[in-house]
């Protein structure tokens, strides 16, 4: 296999080596290796990110993904990645089933882990992980969970002004996370559609992001939710690799295991409270994440379809001209944006994930913890777990446990 270089741009770099595997190279995994090409090209990062070696069970699929994502050497098995001397850190990009698997062994091979979200299949296997990191963390071993979105400069930038106190006390958030690819009864029965393989649907794969954002943007934890969830096509057509026809054709089919959507309203720590809506049957939406704070001062917007706007309402201005602003986050003061473009020339999906590539290098060479770490992955699988058992109890209001010892979120 062709060896690259992919950080040292051909000429002497004397920045300290950081071995990547990454487990995984589908869809999440080619935007991770994206990522990890990147990063050390536009910030200067003070480790070199070397992509070591990327794992997947099909040799022909596996060889093919790191020809064309940039690592230099692939494993046939996770276990072999994680043992490698020359691999520092773990990029877990696996569906949900293996994640506590792979990132307990990594862990205790003191491999630092970035592992995908949700960040387990159950609040069972989230609590390990999140045992295991803290106890790893002691020994300089780092751990984060793949919520990219927190790394959208506008969402970065509305974090920082709710913590700077421009909303002053929250009332509302309201969050949508849209998508449509389900539509179709006929679509198949792919991974995402089975419990044991995904642990939720919409919920865990949407859910989760708008849970952990509403969390971040307002610095407090949910404390308790009601929930209705629903799967709208109970059967569909099993894929085509399983043995069946193409869709559509009348071959054999399988039973739906997860939520196709999931609505929740839920109350913050400080009072606050909250709407999610959680669904893949937005006809329309193709991946449609809003979400609106509304404190006693002012409110905040983001619609990811528009990802360099933040609308902010100043509610202490005078009324003949108060109202809703556009923010046009691109500007060198914005986060992240320094090491970008000129002010105006927007960024897109992909630089979440590179943004998250800068701050866990960072995190990792100044030997601090990471955010958001599994501690928070953990509290966000408390809320899924607590909507789960409201929409199986009638939307009874449950509370979401605290954690014992965790920090506001
Ligand atoms: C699901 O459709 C999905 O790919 C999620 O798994 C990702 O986390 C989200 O960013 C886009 O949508």
């Amino acid at each position: 296999m062709d060896r690259q270089d992919d950080t040292s741009h051909g000429t002497e770099d004397d920045r300290p080596p950081l071995g990547v595997g990454m487990v995984g190279y589908a869809f999440m995994g080619a935007a991770h290796a994206q990522a990890w090409r990147t990063a050390g090209r536009v910030f200067d990062l003070p480790l070199r990110p070397v992509m070591t070696a990327v794992a997947g069970r099909d040799p022909a699929g596996v060889r093919a993904a790191a020809r064309r994502q940039g690592w230099r050497s692939v494993e046939t098995d996770w276990r072999a990645l994680v043992a490698r001397p020359d691999v520092d850190v773990v990029d877990i990009c696996t569906p949900g089933e293996s994640h506590a698997e792979i990132a307990l062994a990594a862990l205790a091979a003191g491999k630092h882990v970035l592992c995908e979200k949700p960040l387990a299949n159950s609040v069972a296997e989230a609590r390990a992980m999140a045992g295991a990191a803290a106890s790893a963390a002691v020994r300089g071993v780092r751990s984060m969970v793949g919520f990219n979105y927190r790394r959208t400069p506008a969402l970065a930038l509305a974090r920082r002004m709710v913590a700077e106190g421009r909303l002053g006390a929250l009332r509302h958030v309201r969050a949508q996370y849209l998508q449509d690819w389900i539509v179709d009864p006929e679509f198949p029965l792919v991974w995402r559609l089975r419990r044991e393989q995904a642990g939720s649907g919409a919920l865990g794969d949407l859910g989760a992001h708008i849970v952990d954002l509403a969390q971040y943007l307002a610095g407090e934890r949910l404390t308790g939710v009601s929930a209705v969830t629903e799967t709208f096509v109970r059967e569909r057509p099993l894929p085509a690799a399983a043995g069946a026809p193409a869709a559509g054709g009348g071959g054999a089919r399988g039973p739906v295991t997860v939520d196709d959507a999931a609505l929740f309203t839920g109350r913050f720590a400080g009072g606050a409270l909250a709407s999610f809506e959680a669904t893949r049957f937005a006809n329309g939406r193709k991946n449609a994440l809003r979400i609106e704070l509304n404190g006693e001062r002012g409110s905040l917007a983001f619609d990811l379809e528009r990802l360099n706007e933040l609308h902010f309402h100043d509610g202490c201005e005078p009324a003949a001209t108060a109202g809703f602003r556009r923010i046009l986050v691109t500007e060198p003061e914005h986060p992240y944006l320094e090491a970008w473009w000129p002010a105006g020339h927007v960024l897109g999906y992909e630089h979440t994930f590179v943004h998250q590539i800068r701050d866990l290098v960072h995190a990792i060479a100044a030997g601090d913890e990471p955010s958001p770490s599994f501690a928070d992955g953990l509290q966000v699988q408390l809320v899924l777990a607590a909507v789960e058992e409201s929409a199986a109890r009638g939307s009874t209001w449950t509370p979401v446990p605290a954690q014992l010892g965790a920090a506001a979120r």
